[in-house]
């Protein structure tokens, strides 16, 4: 197997990004992961989701976030593995999860009631599940469970932003030896600006020093690498958010003509769930949720996994695989 190249990005990871202690283990796993499912006949999905934590101290009391929930990605997923991939997930502590995620903004303890007893020391019966309360608990937990049976899904956690560059160079280098096979969806928001360790204050910023100003740097694009180096073969979608809507189509072309992936998925921040463009070097195709499709629980997210699969299955074909 040819040796990765080395880029420039590489080197400012290394010396700008502190390393997580669990890389390489969690390389290991994933390379593991994407055998495994090649072998069985699956194709595999990485999908990013949720936002990134960026630190102001090293010993962090403060840090900048961003608006992703992660819902796009955790819903992504389940269509990707009712599409028959193997998922690995590098999502954000704490962001949404599939399946789990339908019952998010439950209390648990609103859902369960004492069935029998009333819990009362040493009369604590059985405690149910109130399924007025969790509607589609039944459903959501039968497919959880055989997607855990399958081992479909590797779920990463990571919360800051060294640890989503990290986590990402390492799964693209795991993913890189199943070639077209490996998919890469980075729906993650992830910040665009980080302060280097070198300068950043390692106790709690002083307000008593005054109004506060920050200088931040560019984070380095790493799709650039993960095209050219990490994953050449894979196929490789990348996300574009924007709030003024008069300027994502150009984008979204832009970062295509720059890093030579196969297609961004270009969305607008209020709209985001019920409309996206899937952009291609060839091709532009506006997917749409209706006001019918919200009355049957139809999700975006199903339409571009359609979308990609099948540009997936063509790539594929295309490159001999
Ligand atoms: O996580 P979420 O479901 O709330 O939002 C999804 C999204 C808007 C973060 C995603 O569709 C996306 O566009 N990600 C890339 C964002 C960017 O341009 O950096």
């Amino acid at each position: 197997m040819a040796k990765p190249r080395m880029s420039s990005i590489d080197g400012k990871l290394a010396e700008e990004f502190a390393v997580p202690a669990h890389v390489e283990e969690v390389k290991e796993k994933m390379a593991a992961f994407a055998g495994h499912h090649v072998t069985a006949g699956r194709r595999v999905v990485l999908i990013t989701s949720g936002g990134t934590k960026v630190p102001l101290e090293s010993r962090t009391v403060r840090f900048l976030d961003n608006f992703s929930s992660g819902r796009r990605g955790a819903s992504s997923a389940e269509y990707f593995m009712d599409s028959g991939y193997a998922v690995v997930f590098l999502h954000r502590h704490r962001s949404l999860y599939p399946y789990a995620r339908m019952f998010s903004n439950i209390n648990m303890l609103d859902a369960l009631k004492f069935s029998g007893g009333d819990g009362a020391s040493g009369n604590s019966g059985e405690v149910v599940v109130n399924q007025q309360v969790l509607p589609d608990i039944a459903r959501a937990l039968k497919r959880y469970q055989e997607v855990k049976e399958g081992r479909l899904l590797l779920p990463i956690e990571f919360s800051t932003l060294s640890e989503y560059l990290h986590l990402l160079k390492a799964a693209a280098q795991a993913l890189s030896a199943i070639e077209s096979k490996a998919m890469f969806y980075l729906a993650a928001a992830v910040s665009d600006f980080y302060i280097p360790a070198s300068e950043m204050p390692e106790h709690k910023i002083q307000s008593s020093n005054g109004p506060l100003q920050l200088s931040m740097n560019m984070v380095p694009k790493i799709l650039s690498p993960l095209v050219k180096d990490w994953a050449p073969q894979a196929f490789v979608i990348s996300f574009k958010l924007e709030t003024d809507p008069t300027i994502l189509l150009d984008k979204a072309r832009r970062a295509l003509d720059a890093y030579r992936h196969q297609a961004v998925v270009a969305n607008v921040l209020d709209s985001r769930r019920g409309y996206v463009v899937v952009v291609t070097p060839e091709t532009q195709a506006e997917l749409i949720i209706s006001d019918e499709d919200v009355k049957n629980d139809v999700e975006i997210e199903e339409r571009i996994v359609s979308n990609l699969t099948s540009a997936h299955n063509k790539f594929i074909t295309q490159q001999g695989g």
